[in-house]
């Protein structure tokens, strides 16, 4: 093993030369990428290793987070950086002729999450092993991730995200840790012993790989495992489905439908949709993981009843719910357990979080779905049902209305959010605003039924992977003045509130900035081929395309903007560059439009010469994990405009406050906790708060039309979106986008926003005159961004609600 320079460039070589047969000089960037990995995977064997042997022995309580999606993104940097040998590694390759950061970019980015949920699950793995928690992830290896995402005339294509064309470095396959999963057949019941005696017959037999990665922690050797799970056929399918003939076809088509099962992620979209393989899907994940971590408890040798003393399965949000039927069936059907014993058990061992205040995007299954799939399965929730049910009436005796809202299964429908509270012991939002939105609206019946299982966990981020990792400057910086004890306690960032008027710090600060803008700057010339410059504002909206996040308020704002250029073209504006990243689920007509708008709005634009010192807008094509790392430490102004009460509580805000930027934003999700820390001084608010946007829709008076008629601003770019003209070519317009903010009642207020909205704008151009003022509060927002860090939620998860240690070996 290395240790020290010399020592890794030894073994560098002779690794490239006997894995590759090629001389050192010839090595490509995806060698070293490939060599490099290599050794690391060796590096942490051993650790990972320990870290497994000493957890069984000291049968330590472990936590097992379920979660459909881990947006894990580019692990090389982020191993050599925990395991403590990122620079050494860096020169030691200089010196051999070779550079990480373009090793760096060979590797495939992951995409096996749609967003904020799957990158937070992420950033939990990261603090877990980084404290040296005992803490695991369980999730599917989807062949295909979340979509590429290309521009092609304006419009959003997709192609599919082939990650694994060159394989993977990080993940070893456990064959020998398979499991069966089952799915269709015949339930039998009968009486043996008087006992219940389950037995299910011509089901679909199908066997999950478990591909283990390791996580490792920043500074310790401690290494947590993310198993994902596969779906094989194997050589000899244990049985496959009622094959009636034994055709060599019929087989063919049942290794089809078997692995279609971790082919491809599902994409979020805006309106939840029943389909049968993302059942399939789902249940896969859970009966494979359950039946892992149960195989791992069995060898403590304890019995069944100790399970929630040393397991606890976390889920995050619905999407792994059936986690509970699935664990109750094993109690039930294979361990011998008693509906009441097993309920004992099962309830005190899951706990759920909740990422949504959307109602139309809770999940519901179609009962009938559910039942011919999923037969046992379906039979446990109907009791579970029954027996809550039952403890309503007598709790709630006449209060009908009530019961159908708590009711588990109502109509034709599984509703997984309330199936989970019950069989949960902790129910937890993601940021204060989103928990108390939670409690005293979306979920109050059960509030009302179970308040102790109600707790608010903000979201946080890793601070190693977005700042450390992507802005490696500003790390530096921060080092060199306030030392290094920030690096294990992020809180320690707010020490930098000094700084906030030191000269010296207050240059190197800018020139940072300004370097991580000259690179970003570079990078759209490359992709674009459009100059932006560097001392523009950067003006920054990364996320997924939705609705409710409102990019369309910012695209009517530089509508605006142009027409005042245009109309002024002396006009004194701070020259700004726009800049927006986002993929839209497929099937989403509106949101899909509204790319073809900006990148519309984006051509009329940079087209024009009499505006090219003023103003451009950009579209960066296929936002990913490594794209954030590239765009967000080159953010002057970071974009969190969603209608207030929409986001639960936001991520991307984080990482831009952490890397200095200043946020435009509503009092929405976690911004409100980040304005309770910054005050009015150091962001920029506007807008409906969520109380006053719940109250015009409880009196039903917002009239989007009466705002076209009054404000000539706003006429003016409505009509631009269906008219010929400055932005829309003859014959191209934006019907669906002007009907959906004017005609219908426009649930996200957007033209109601839109004047508080310009008024901010004007705000930041005004305040970015004074460039001292302007540093001093990036510095005040990086100082307290020390509280979104996720090492801290971990500790909170931790401690309110897994009750697991650090585990020092
Ligand atoms: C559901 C059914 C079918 C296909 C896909 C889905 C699906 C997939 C992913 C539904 C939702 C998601 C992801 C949701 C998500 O990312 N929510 C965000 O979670 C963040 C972490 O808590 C919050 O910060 C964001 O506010 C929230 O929007």
């Amino acid at each position: 093993m290395f240790d020290n320079k010399e020592s890794f460039k030894d073994m560098f070589k002779k690794e490239l030369v006997s894995q590759l047969g090629k001389p050192v000089l010839q090595a490509t960037h995806a060698d070293v990428y490939r060599i490099l990995g290599m050794l690391i995977r060796e590096r942490i064997g051993p650790d990972w290793a320990n870290t497994n042997q000493s957890l069984q022995a000291a049968k330590a309580r472990q936590v097992y987070y379920f979660s459909m999606e881990f947006l894990i993104g580019r692990q090389l940097g982020n191993n050599l950086l925990n395991l403590g040998v990122l620079e050494m590694v860096r020169d030691g390759l200089e010196e051999l002729g070779f550079d990480l950061a373009a090793a760096e970019e060979e590797e495939n980015d992951p995409g096996l999450g749609n967003g904020g949920l799957g990158r937070l699950a992420a950033c939990f793995l990261d603090s877990l092993a980084a404290q040296q928690l005992p803490g695991h992830g369980c999730g599917i290896r989807y062949r295909y991730g979340l979509f590429e995402q290309k521009i092609i005339d304006g419009h959003q294509v997709e192609l599919p995200d082939y990650w694994l064309q060159r394989g993977n470095v990080w993940e070893v396959c456990r064959e020998d840790k398979k499991v069966e999963v089952r799915f269709g057949g015949q339930v039998h019941m009968s009486e043996r012993e008087n006992r219940l005696q389950i037995e299910l017959t011509d089901y679909e037999s199908i066997w999950a790989i478990p591909y283990d990665i390791p996580v490792v922690g920043s500074g310790s050797s401690h290494v947590n495992t993310l198993r994902l799970w596969s779906a094989r056929p194997g050589n000899e399918p244990i049985k496959p489905l009622a094959s009636k003939d034994g055709s060599y076809y019929n087989y063919l088509n049942y290794y089809r439908s078997v692995e279609s099962i971790s082919e491809f992620l599902y994409p979020d979209d805006s309106e939840y949709e029943g389909k049968q393989l993302r059942l399939k899907q789902q249940y896969f994940l859970c009966s494979a993981g359950l039946q892992s971590v149960l195989r791992t408890y069995d060898k403590l040798g304890l019995p069944v009843q100790s399970l929630p003393d040393k397991v606890a399965v976390h889920i995050n949000d619905t999407h792994p719910t059936l986690v509970i039927p699935e664990l109750m069936r094993i109690l039930l059907d294979e361990k011998g357990c008693s509906w009441e014993q097993a309920w004992h058990i099962t309830t005190r061992t899951v706990s759920y979080t909740n990422h949504t205040t959307l109602s139309e995007a809770l999940e519901k299954w179609p009962a009938g779905m559910l039942k011919q799939l999923l037969p046992r399965i379906y039979m446990i929730i109907e009791e579970i049902n029954t027996r809550f049910c039952a403890m309503l009436l007598q709790r709630y005796p006449g209060e009908q209305e009530r019961i159908s809202q708590l009711a588990i299964i109502y109509g034709d429908q599984i509703r997984m959010a309330n199936l989970a509270i019950a069989g949960s012991y902790s129910v937890n939002g993601v940021a204060a605003l989103h928990t108390e939105i939670l409690k005293n609206r979306e979920m109050k019946v059960f509030y009302e039924l179970y308040p102790e299982k109600f707790n608010n966990k903000t979201n946080g981020i890793s601070h190693r992977r977005w700042l450390i990792h992507a802005n490696p400057e500003l790390a530096r910086l921060i080092t060199e003045a306030i030392g290094t004890r920030w690096i294990a306690q992020p809180q320690e960032m707010i020490g930098l509130i000094k700084y906030a008027g030191d000269p010296g710090f207050m240059e190197k600060i800018t020139e940072v900035r300004r370097n991580n803008k000259l690179k970003l700057a570079k990078y759209v010339q490359e992709k674009l081929s459009i100059h932006i410059d560097p001392d523009s504002i950067f003006d920054v909206q990364a996320k997924r395309l939705h609705a409710y996040k409102r990019q369309l308020l910012n695209v009517l704002h530089m509508m605006h903007l142009y027409n005042q250029l245009k109309d002024n073209p002396s006009a004194d504006i701070v020259p700004r560059t726009f800049l927006f990243s986002a993929k839209a689920a497929p099937g989403y007509y509106l949101a899909k439009s509204i790319i073809k708008l900006i990148n519309t709005v984006a051509d009329a634009v940079n087209r024009d010469h009499a505006v090219r010192e003023k103003m451009k807008v950009v579209f960066l094509e296929n936002y990913s994990v490594s794209l954030a790392e590239k765009i967000i430490p080159a953010a002057d102004i970071s974009e969190q405009i969603s209608t207030a009460g929409k986001e639960a509580s936001g991520t991307g805000n984080m990482k831009f406050m952490m890397n200095g930027s200043i946020t435009i934003g509503t009092l929405d999700g976690a911004n409100v906790e980040m304005h309770q820390m910054l005050g009015d001084d150091n962001m920029f608010l506007f807008g409906l708060n969520a109380k006053q946007v719940m109250e015009h829709n409880q009196k039903g008076d917002y009239c989007p039309r009466h705002i076209y008629e009054v404000d000539s601003r706003v006429k003016e770019v409505m009509d631009q979106l269906i008219h010929p003209g400055r932005f829309c070519a003859e014959g191209q317009h934006f019907e669906a986008i002007y009907q959906s903010v004017l005609h219908h009642q426009d649930e996200f207020f957007v033209l109601k926003d839109f004047s508080s909205y310009v008024e901010a704008h004007l705000q930041i151009d005004l305040a970015y005159r004074n460039a001292s003022e302007w540093t001093k509060k990036s510095i005040m927002n990086i100082a307290h961004s020390g509280k979104f860090s996720s090492d801290q939620t971990i500790r909170e998860y931790a401690s309110g609600i897994w009750r697991i240690e650090p585990h020092v070996t």
